[in-house]
Order: structure tokens, then sequence, then C-alpha cells
């Protein structure tokens, strides 16, 4: 059977600002990938591998990097490598590849895919059509030449490598990029279209028999490449094209969104997040809802309650049960919710962010509803009857009961159904 492995978008040398000093852990695995990649393609007995762009993060790269990264092509030949420049290290006068051509680096089996679309023949059934990205922006088709050259050719097996964006209203990033449409793959005389740009694993078009194919970066990059990629495709060219996931990547990165007013306490974010834990797995946590400004929430719980610079207060409790479920972290200021949940859970992960830009810090006043409306009259209303209630039972039955309500009026919450 005749095979061959795509990948794409390995972003060699990638800072990962935000991991700080555990970017270089990554860095480490982004190479450990193409070490496994390299050896899927030797168990695999695989024809040739196909780099579908964005091999490098940045075409400023260093020569030593340059030469350890071309090493791993070289273990494997004589079996035929083509390595697309892509986005990031697009085929400009500045281009790493320039560099590349330009000296010793290159082993005999890799080839360069330079800009003028081209064919090439790794094993004498298959032809592999493609074409350097020599800008990053210019609205370029580059399917269309591709299908023009592949038209003429005799291959029984035809491949397209392409980095660009499949051009489906809302999906496309930027309408200025490169890009293919579907009526393109449609009418293509491609058997496989090996895809990049896209950090997502997604085969096109949506229903019938996929043509082209985004395998997504083989050691994930982002919180937004979700599900994590981390492999490759192993492409088996016969009768009928499939395409296997080839696991070769390390880290899992995980984004975790939880609405602060829905859970009882603390411990249920950190059991919930505990859930997706590993020694690999890097943990986003984003927390959203409201936060009370936590005056009753301070005084019912006793806590310090020091909100400093004015953001703090207890997480809002608009789906709990009973009194005390709103007020759990009540007297913790955003601060000391995030630096506790870090705390707890940095043990169990590779790495954990907490962001709490969509906690919103939320105490009801009239002012926000304007004269004469339905949010106003019942701000006014309550505030009447929590100003004559006895009962302090009552009185804070009353706040919360205002509290949500506003929050509802003003569509800050809904009503789960
Ligand atoms: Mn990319």
């Amino acid at each position: 059977m005749l095979s061959f492995i795509h990948t794409g978008d390995l972003h060699l040398g990638r800072p990962f600002r935000r991991l700080g000093s555990l970017g270089k852990e990554v860095r480490k695995a982004q190479l450990r990938s193409l070490m496994n990649i390299v050896d899927t393609v030797k168990q695999t007995r695989s024809d040739f591998l196909v780099v579908a762009g964005d091999l490098f993060d940045a075409n400023s790269v260093s020569d030593k990097f340059v030469k350890n990264v071309m090493s791993y092509f070289a273990s494997i030949a004589p079996v035929p490598v083509y390595i697309q420049p892509g986005t990031h290290d697009v085929f400009d006068s500045a281009s790493v590849y320039r560099t590349i051509l330009g000296s010793q680096v290159l082993p005999p089996n890799v080839t360069i895919i330079p800009e003028e679309p081209s064919e090439f023949r790794p094993i004498p059934d298959v032809a592999v059509f493609a074409s350097a990205n020599t800008t990053k922006k210019g609205g370029d088709r580059p399917l269309r030449r591709l299908s023009a050259l592949a038209s003429k050719s005799e291959a029984k097996f035809k491949v397209a490598v392409v980095h660009a964006s499949v051009d489906v209203p809302g999906l496309s990033i930027d309408p200025d990029e490169p890009l293919i449409s579907l009526d393109e793959i449609a009418s293509s005389p491609f058997d496989y279209i090996a895809m990049g740009h896209w950090h997502k694993r997604q085969a096109w078009p949506l229903g019938g028999t996929p043509k082209a194919l985004y395998c997504g970066p083989p050691e994930t990059l982002e919180f937004d490449d979700v599900p994590s990629p981390g492999c490759v495709n192993l492409v088996s060219l016969g009768p009928t094209i499939t395409a296997e996931e080839k696991t070769v990547g390390t880290y899992r990165w995980v984004k975790l969104g939880i609405d602060v007013s829905l859970v009882p306490d603390m411990n249920a974010i950190v059991s919930r997040a505990n859930r997706e834990a590993g020694p690999n797995t890097l943990l986003r946590l984003e927390l959203r809802g409201s936060l009370s400004s936590g005056e009753e929430g301070r005084l019912s719980s006793g806590g310090p309650g020091s909100p400093g610079a004015g953001e703090g207060g207890s997480p809002d409790g608009i789906a709990g049960d009973n009194a005390s479920s709103f007020d759990w972290a009540a007297g913790l200021s955003i601060d000391d919710l995030v630096n506790d949940l870090r705390e707890r859970l940095e043990p169990n992960f590779f790495f954990v962010e907490v962001d709490t830009s969509r906690l919103s810090f939320y105490e009801p006043a009239p002012g926000q509803f304007p004269p004469n409306s339905v949010g106003r009259a019942f701000h006014e209303i309550m505030a009447e009857k929590i100003e004559i209630a006895q009962d302090p039972a009552e009185k804070e039955i009353l706040q919360e009961a205002l509290r949500r309500g506003s929050l509802y009026l003003s569509g800050k919450a809904g009503i789960r159904s």
C-alpha cells in the first residue's frame, strides 16, 4: 500500500511567552514531536513526508537550530521530504529557506517547495503538487494554479500541499489571506489535499468524502486549539483514500469555562478542574459570572474581606438553593480566589492559568435602569421592602432577591432551564 505522512504547522522555535520558564519544555516537546514524526515515517514504511507550511514559527531562527531540525529529516533518507514555506516562514527575501538553500545544511532527501507551482514524483505512481507561500497576504488562490498543473499530469495518485484557509463565511480568518474555496476543492483533480494553516483537525467538505484535510500542529500550540491536535495523518493511497491519526505530541491544552454562580463552593471548581489533571496537561480556567460587592457576604461569613482597589467580593450564587450557597467565597478578593485555586491545582498540572477577565463585580443600583422601566420599578419596590423588613433573615432574603432580580433584568444573568 502506498502511504505518506502529512504534517504541518509545527511552529518550531515558538517562544511560548505566556508559559514563562516552562516554555522551553514545550519547545523541547516540539522537537520530540518531530522525532516522533520521522519515527512514524519509518514504522509505517511511508513513502514520503509532507510538511504543509509553518515548519518554523518565524523566519528568524538560528543557523544551529535550522541545522538541528534538518538532521531529523536527514535521518529518514532516502525517504523524500517536501517542506512547503507557509505564512510564518514565508518564502520572501528574508526567508529561512533562502539561507537553507544557500548553505550545506539541506539534506539530499529534502525538497524546499519553490515559489512556482511544481510537480514532484516521490514514487512513480504518486505526484505531489505544491508552491511556496511568498506573502502572508494578497488573497492568493494557490489551489487554482496547482489544479491547472495537475490536470496535465498522468500520475495515478495526485496529492496537493496547500497552506491556506478554506473560504467559508465566518471561518476564514482574513479575506486577504491565501484561500481555497469549496468549489475549487470539489473540482480539483487531487486525491488528497494536505492542508496547513488552521491549527485544528478538520476535513473538507464537511459532508461526503473529505478531500482537503488539516492535521493541526503535531505538538499543540495554544488553548484555542481545541481539542488538542498532537498528531499527524497517515494517508493511504489505494482504491479508497484513508487518513489515520498518529499521535506524536506530548502536551494537552485544556480550556475550561466555569460560571462561579453555578457552583456551590470552591471545592466544586477544584474537583471539576482536576478531572482534566495530568503531568502533561496545561489548564486555562476561565471564570465568569457575577460577584456581589460582598458586603452581606462578608457580614454573614465574618471573613476579613479587603477588596483593596475596588474589585473583590463574593462570587454570585444565582442558582444556589439556599442562602449559604451564594456566599461560599465571601470575603475573598479576586486575587485571593485566583491564588487559592492556583495553589490547589498547580501540583496536578503542568501549567495552570486562571482568567478572571469575565468575572464581574456587581452591586444593584437603581441608576442602572432608566426611569419608568420595569427594572427601576422592581428596584424601588424591593428597596422599600428591605427598608421596612424587621426580621434580619427576611431582610437578607430580600437583598438577595434584589441582587438576583437586578442581575436578571439587566441581562447579566439568565434563567437556566
Ligand atoms: Mn500555522
